[in-house]
């Protein structure tokens, strides 16, 4: 005697509740092999209702595997590297950070986003690499509104451009990068400035009139921390050093531009942003090293700043 259909119906749904992916579709198999194989009728629209649920499961779970190209962010600021194809982006990340990413004299060497942490300064900066964006990501070409979209969640980017040969690759991701209405701070990132032909630096000025360009090659130490430098400059962030009795802390703290004492007070500890009275200021925002200010002085990044309670 099988079960009544509508206890049935609640009961799969009751098993479902909670369950996705593999556990979910296992489920809903042996949920049909419960049902009594009528062809017509209620069991039979409930078989095509068990169908119908095994199908959208299977969307919904490569919904989620594409999602999973999005990157947790991590660290005070999140920078997206991107431009053509073998521009030297992943390269560009290795040098910056500790990571091993595979790099390649070809093109779409990376296929997902990769992140890497690095310090600048010594505050811990996310970079991320957006492979692959080509010509017309934004009707999706190769994968390009999830590139898009991981784009989207950054606080920067860096585009990358070799300095080696046509500028055409860069102008068609800006142009993508534009056309999905994406407006960040940015820099260009001139790379493999060690093999760069006479004057190419100048041309890409001319090709790129409205950005900061930032020649750079993994080989010169010297142009990656101008390259660290001007990332920082994109992150619109200021470093911070608290200082307790005498001793300033190694590890900086990271604050949007323009912030005051009581803010930084408050990042210490919150308590200490209530109770802070003031502070002492060693650092450009201070007109003499030590000099005392109140809650609303303004600091600099760099600054030195020990609060009174
Ligand atoms: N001479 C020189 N070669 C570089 C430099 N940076 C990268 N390269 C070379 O350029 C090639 C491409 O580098 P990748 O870092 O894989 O480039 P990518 O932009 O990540 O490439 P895809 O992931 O394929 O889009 C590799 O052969 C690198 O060795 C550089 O500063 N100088
Ligand atoms: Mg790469």
């Amino acid at each position: 005697m099988p079960m009544p259909h509508r206890t049935f119906a609640q009961v799969a749904k009751r098993r479902l509740v909670g369950k996705e992916g593999a556990e979910r579709v296992r489920m809903i198999r042996s949920l049909m092999g419960e049902l009594p194989d009528y062809k017509n009728g209620p069991y039979a629209d409930l078989r095509k209702w068990l169908e119908a649920e095994l199908e959208r499961t299977r969307v919904r779970a490569k919904v989620v595997h594409r999602d999973s190209l999005a990157v947790r962010r991590e660290g005070a600021a999140q920078i997206a590297f991107v431009g053509p194809p073998n521009a030297g982006k992943s390269s560009l990340l290795q040098a910056l950070s500790s990571i091993q990413i595979k790099t390649g004299d070809y093109a779409f060497t990376t296929l997902r986003p990769v992140p890497a942490l690095t310090r600048i300064g010594g505050v811990l900066v996310q970079l991320v690499e957006i492979p692959g964006l080509i010509e017309g990501a934004n009707e999706d070409r190769g994968g390009g509104r999830v590139l898009l979209g991981v784009l989207r969640g950054a606080d920067a980017i860096v585009f990358c451009c070799a300095l080696g040969g046509s500028f055409d690759g860069l102008r068609v991701v800006r142009a993508e990068v534009a056309g999905a209405g994406i407006e960040k701070p940015a820099i260009v990132a001139a790379t493999k400035a060690d093999e760069s032909p006479e004057g190419a630096l100048a041309r890409l000025a001319v090709a790129e009139p409205d950005l900061e360009i930032v020649p750079v090659s993994v080989l010169d130490d010297g142009s990656l921390d101008r390259l660290r430098d001007a990332i920082w400059q994109l992150t619109g962030l200021i470093r911070v050093h608290p200082r307790h009795n005498g001793k300033v802390d190694a590890e900086p703290f990271a604050l949007p531009l323009g912030a005051t004492i009581a803010e930084v007070a408050d990042e210490i500890h919150h308590e200490l942003g209530a109770a802070c009275a003031g502070a002492l200021v060693w650092g450009k925002s201070a007109r003499f090293e030590g000099q005392r200010v109140g809650r609303t002085h303004v600091v600099a990044d760099g600054d030195v700043v020990e609060v009174i309670v």
